[in-house]
Order: structure tokens, then sequence, then C-alpha cells
């Protein structure tokens, strides 16, 4: 079973579309097992983003995602990471497809809504970047015996 970081990007509250995403990855199939609210400061911004740095897009990114709260959540289930990367669609909304959260939702690759970790290394990174040990839930779901 695979974990992966999902961020709920401050243009996604500020435009209360927030339950809207959680909802399609949970109505995927994919089960929370970490849920946090927080204001990305500028060290951890730089950490998430470390493999963009030097990019031209760089400041901007950095500023995006410290301008207002956002939703961390660890989600699980088989495959996890793909999955996830598939329900938000391509990195710029223009070119996301429709039924995707970027091609359903957006219209700007500075502002698409949703972060999900790219492999399952940096999604243990990632993972570990926002949540603890004791943050992070394990528990059973009945349907995870039959379906999953
Ligand atoms: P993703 O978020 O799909 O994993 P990424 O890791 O390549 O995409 O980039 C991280 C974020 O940086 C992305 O969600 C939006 C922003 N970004 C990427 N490419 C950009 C570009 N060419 N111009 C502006 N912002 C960009
Ligand atoms: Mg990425």
């Amino acid at each position: 079973m695979e974990k992966s970081l999902v961020l709920i990007k401050p243009d996604a509250i500020q435009r209360g579309l927030a339950g809207e995403i959680i909802s399609r990855l949970e109505k995927k199939g994919l089960k929370i097992v970490a849920v946090k609210m927080l204001h990305m400061d500028n060290t951890l911004a730089q950490r998430h983003y470390a493999v963009h740095k030097g990019k031209a897009f760089f400041n901007d990114l950095v500023n995006f995602i410290t301008s207002g709260p956002v939703i961390a959540l660890i989600f699980q289930g088989k495959n996890a990471v793909q999955i996830i990367r598939q329900v938000m669609g391509e990195t710029d909304p223009a070119k996301a497809h429709s039924g995707t959260i970027r091609g359903d939702f957006g219209i700007d690759i500075g502002h698409n809504l949703i972060h999900g970790s790219d492999s399952l290394e940096n999604a243990s990174k990632e993972i570990n970047l926002f949540f603890s040990d004791e943050e992070i839930f394990n528990y059973d779901r009945e349907l995870d015996a039959w379906i999953y």
C-alpha cells in the first residue's frame, strides 16, 4: 500500500474547492490517513520545492504556496502516487483533461489547486516534511479487504 502527500493549495482554499478536491480522491477509493491545515513558511516551502530551486518560476511558486493556508493530507491506497497524479491532471490546467481536478477547475499553471507527490521516493520525503509518525493513522476499512 502506497502513501502519498497531497496539498490543497491556497487558491483552492480561497475558492472553496477543498471539499470537492478531497471528495474526488476519497471517492476514487483512496484512504485518508493524515490531515492538517497549516500556513507554510518560507523554509518549509523552499524544502518542499527544493527540486525547482533555480528555475524561473521558483520565487513565484514559493510566494504563492506561502500566500495563505493549505490543507495537507496523506492518502493511502494501491498505486496511490500514480492514481493521485491521474486524478489531479497535468501540471498546466490549460492542458489537463476535463474530468481531472486541474482540467475542471483551473486555467493558470501558477494556480493549479493541488500538489501530489510524483514518486514513491518523493512521497516519503514530503510526508516527513509535513507529518510526524504520531499524526499518521493506521486503521482498517471493511471494504479494503474485498475491493483493494
Ligand atoms: P506538479 O505540481 O504537477 O508536480 P512540478 O513539480 O513540475 O508540477 O512543478 C511544481 C509547481 O510549480 C507546479 O504545480 C506549478 C509550478 N510550475 C511548474 N512549472 C511552471 C511554469 N513553467 N511556470 C509557472 N509555474 C510553474
Ligand atoms: Mg511536482
